[in-house]
């Protein structure tokens, strides 16, 4: 495919040319105006003639008239960027017309079958969505509507089709065929080629549709379903690889496990194949029977890969592999619904790595990353409920708020029904809805019946987007203590005014006189302002609230210091001494950021924390795993959002400043402490069963010393980088390396390198180390690896190892003069015309100016401004700008 024929762009669409330079709005799509096809396809067969460069495809589609839509004598066929060879109807020529980059068929009777041909180059395919070439093989990503970059189709995901495939190639370059469902027929074809049939007896959309061609070896082991159905499962990667597939394989098979046990979901195929591909959009993919994958989240061993990419991998995959049911067996009616898929799934594969890795220290985990990427979107521009009303080009909707703020909504489901109810709601849906596409009022319904309870308000979470407010006040009355709740919820675009939602929290009222622990119940605040009486245990009652995060909120309160500490040192809830400890720290560091504090206060705010780190480095009882999360400051991002709330606006250059003031205080005052953890930590081998937890607190260790006393700690991290035996130490003691001036920095990279330059996951952690740095050079750094013989921007791991890295790390992309602004706006437009998709995930880091002080604020705005200027922009880009701009 040639970019330039791109229908997104002016050249490719003779309505947007008139525009420039400011391209006219790509149009809206609503929510509101969903209506089913006319037409239904109940079988699909597809015949391929691969090629990396040309490839023919003919596409026969059995269709006929569906009762439950109005009638219609017209289908569109979507395609992008396609030019039809043929089209037949019933094996006579068809009346067709183009309109736009859709096929319009006019159709006379009930029942016809349709026949396409259309060619595409799987090479030019630079957006990686259809078929396009990686690596010298051939692969596919449809959803969400690459499917019409393959052939014309109804390309929704409501439109479902049983799938037969042919695929011929040359054998010597594509030994391997494959597609979803289970290979029916093969054999040998003149010239060297050869071919496969695959059938797929489930019915599915094209979002759901499958190819790979390619050398590629397998890592196999068989599943015995709870049923007793084998299933052979296959991870398929380059030769190389092979050797770093088992901890996917196994991730495979205790995610199926799994499902059968908590969710009573059972796997439906005999044949489970995962692909792993280097030229990706995003994670992975969960196409029916044939997951294509992302290296990043299949390949792994000790020396190439952490512990938290070990985490990744089992996680993505699980996630992939529950999709079977929450996702194809029940899919969704429009994109709108993506939620009903995605928020569920995430929400199932945080339970499965909470099964598998520890339910604090995950939850933890979590909760970080939402605060982290889903509060600032819900804050911003971009903000959109979990089921967004309308959308310009869906791929912009693949959001945290979509995936990880879905997730929070039926998590909240089910906290409130608990877990037994919840499986009976999740029964039903799976019993229900089995082979439909399906909306999130479904969903609902489904608990609702299930389990047993009234969700009326609670839909409110679907509708209504940003983080509500909870402010929290307490008065004590003889035995009891009367706990009053006010709820609030921010504008956010379109939504100036909110209702009342249901909030369930977890509490608890301790008494920080006698230490005495009270006993946790669940209150759920309904209404705008609402009180709640609650037993006392003692004196100086201290209430522990949203424990475990049962509700993704902002919760509001003045507590004092000690009442803080007492709770971070003593709460018989993991997750809620995390959370005393970080709700130290960010007031704490909001204070110190906005120069409110007194001398006085700044140093007991730094005492206080100070001790409460000693406690948790001295406090036996705690695994170093949790110690680690413990001893995790709140990230830049979370404080803006924080200093941002209500009028203020967020001044990144004050925030670093605090938060490094604040690492070199702990740093310097528990030097010994660290440097005993430190060196506790070392001495245990790769394989103690308590390693994990060690390695992670190892490298904390050493991000406070180096704070505190950075040659001592650079010294440290060079001993650490030479003596490391895995990839956990090394790339932690070369993250410490990387942000000092110390003489052992470039040797270490360059050796890092040198080691690991034919390993592509590997180089990409070597630009990310670099991108992420806290080095005052940081920018120049970025502006060189740019133009390093490795970097590429055809490949999106490594542009998001440098560029998207570079964007996250708040002291480069902030800097003061607004050169981290340009260099992110400079890569949008160099991006986009290339993978509109990548570029266009670029644009929230600028879209968050309006939080952040004026000087910067105006440098962000100009340069969005500057891209918009450009014209020529992909539907993704222009979105994203445009929204970032008004919103
Ligand atoms: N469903 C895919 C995401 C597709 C993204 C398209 N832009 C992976 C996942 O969520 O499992
Ligand atoms: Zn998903």
């Amino acid at each position: 495919m040639d970019i330039a024929t791109n229908p997104t762009t002016p050249e490719g669409n003779p309505e947007l040319a008139d525009a420039a330079p400011m391209p006219h709005a790509p149009p809206v799509i609503q929510r509101a105006d969903y209506k089913p096809l006319a037409w239904r396809v109940p079988t699909t067969h597809l015949d391929f003639q691969l090629g990396l460069e040309a490839t023919i495809v003919t596409a026969t589609l059995e269709i006929e008239r569906n009762p439950d839509a109005a009638p219609s004598s017209e289908l569109r066929l979507n395609g992008d960027s396609l030019t039809a060879q043929s089209v037949t109807v019933d094996g006579a020529p068809a009346q067709w017309r183009m309109d736009g980059p859709d096929l319009l068929l006019s159709l006379s009777g009930d029942r016809h079958t349709v026949t396409i041909v259309t060619d595409i180059d799987p090479g030019a395919n630079t957006q990686l969505m259809g078929l396009y070439a990686s690596g010298g093989m051939l692969c596919t990503q449809c959803e969400a509507e690459g499917f019409r970059r393959i052939t014309f189709f109804p390309d929704r995901p409501d439109v479902l089709s049983v799938y037969t495939v042919r695929m011929a190639a040359d054998k010597a370059t594509f030994p391997i065929l494959m597609c979803n469902g289970n290979r029916t027929a093969e054999g040998q074809g003149a010239d060297g080629t050869h071919w496969a049939e695959w059938h797929d007896p489930w019915p599915k959309p094209s979002y759901l549709f499958a190819l790979v061609a390619g050398n590629l070896v397998a890592n196999s082991k068989p599943f015995t379903t709870a049923s007793g159905r084998m299933v052979e499962c296959n991870v398929w990667v380059r030769r190389e690889d092979l050797a770093r597939t088992d901890h996917a394989l196994e991730s495979l098979h205790r995610s199926m496990k799994w499902d059968e046990d908590v969710f009573g979901r059972e796997y439906d195929l005999d044949l489970y194949n995962i692909v792993a591909v280097s030229d990706f959009n995003m994670g992975a993919m969960e196409n029916k029977g044939l997951n294509v994958f992302n290296t990043k989240y299949v390949l792994a061993d000790p020396d190439t890969a952490t512990d938290a990419d070990f985490d990744a991998v089992e996680g993505v995959i699980a996630h992939e592999y529950f999709h079977n049911w929450s996702g194809n067996r029940i899919t969704c009616r429009d994109w709108f619904q993506l939620s009903l898929k995605e928020g569920f799934t995430v929400l199932r594969d945080q339970l499965f790595s909470q099964d598998m890795r520890g339910e604090s220290v995950k939850r933890i985990e979590d909760v970080r990353i939402l605060r982290a990427a889903q509060f600032p979107e819900d804050a911003g521009p971009l903000a959109h409920p979990i089921r967004p009303d309308s959308y310009r080009e869906i791929s912009n909707f693949y959001t945290a708020t979509v995936y990880n703020k879905g997730a929070e909504v039926i998590r909240m489901m089910r906290s409130m029904v608990g877990e037994s109810r919840f499986r009976a709601g999740t029964d039903l849906y799976f019993d229900r809805h089995d082979g439909e596409a399906a909306t999130c009022e479904d969903f609902v319904r489904a608990i609702e019946d299930g389990a047993d309870i009234d969700l009326t308000q609670f839909r409110r979470w679907y509708s209504q987007a940003g983080t509500p407010r909870v402010a929290v006040s307490q008065a004590v009355d003889g035995d009891t203590l009367t706990l009053t709740l006010m709820q609030t919820a921010p504008a956010t675009p379109g939504q100036p005014d909110k209702l009342p939602m249901p909030i369930p929290l977890r509490v608890a009222v301790h008494s920080r006189q006698s230490g005495a622990l009270g006993s946790e119940q669940l209150i759920v605040l309904n209404e705008a302002e609402q009180s709640f009486i609650l037993p006392l245990t003692g004196a100086d009652p201290v209430v522990s609230i949203n424990r475990g995060f049962t509700a993704p909120v902002v919760i509001e309160r003045a507590l004092v210091r000690e009442d803080l500490v007492f709770l971070a040192a003593q709460d018989n809830d993991p997750f809620a001494r995390s959370e005393a400890l970080q709700e130290l720290a960010v007031g704490h560091l909001i204070g110190a950021a906005g120069g409110t504090l007194s001398n006085a206060d700044r140093q007991g705010g730094e005492a206080a924390i100070i001790g409460a780190f000693r406690s948790s480095l001295n406090d036996s009882a705690l695994d170093d795993a949790m110690r680690g999360e413990l001893m995790v400051l709140p990230s830049e991002t979370y404080l803006f959002e924080a200093m941002a709330a209500g009028e203020r606006k967020a001044d990144p250059g004050a925030i670093h400043a605090a938060r490094e003031a604040l690492k070199g205080a702990i740093g310097a005052a528990l030097k010994d402490e660290l440097l005993a953890l430190h060196a506790r930590t070392s001495a245990l081998r790769l394989d103690d069963p308590a390693g994990r937890g060690a390695r992670k607190v190892k490298s904390i260790a050493l991000g406070f010393l180096a704070a505190g006393d950075p040659e001592c700690a650079g010294d440290l991290a060079a001993v650490q980088y030479d003596t490391a035996d895995n990839m956990t130490d090394r790339q932690g003691a070369l993250m410490v390396l990387c942000g000092l001036d110390h003489p052992a920095r470039a040797a270490k990279l360059a050796a890092f390198h040198d080691r690991y330059k034919d390993n592509a996951l590997v180089v990409d952690k070597w630009f990310t180390l670099q991108a992420l740095s806290l080095h005052p050079d940081v920018i120049e750094h970025v502006r060189a690896l740019a133009q390093h013989s490795d970097f590429t921007m055809r490949n999106p791991n490594r542009v998001r190892s440098l560029h998207m890295a570079f964007a996250g790390n708040p002291k480069g992309f902030h800097a003061a003069n607004g050169e981290g602004y340009r260099m992110v706006a400079d890569v949008i437009l160099a991006l986009d015309p290339i993978n509109p998709q990548t570029a266009a995930r670029f644009v929230p880091a600028l879209g968050r100016w309006r939080r952040i002080e004026p000087g910067r604020a105006a440098m962000m705005k100009a340069e969005l401004e500057r891209i918009m200027a450009a014209g020529n922009l992909s539907r993704d880009t222009y979105e994203q700008v445009s929204r970032s701009l008004e919103g």
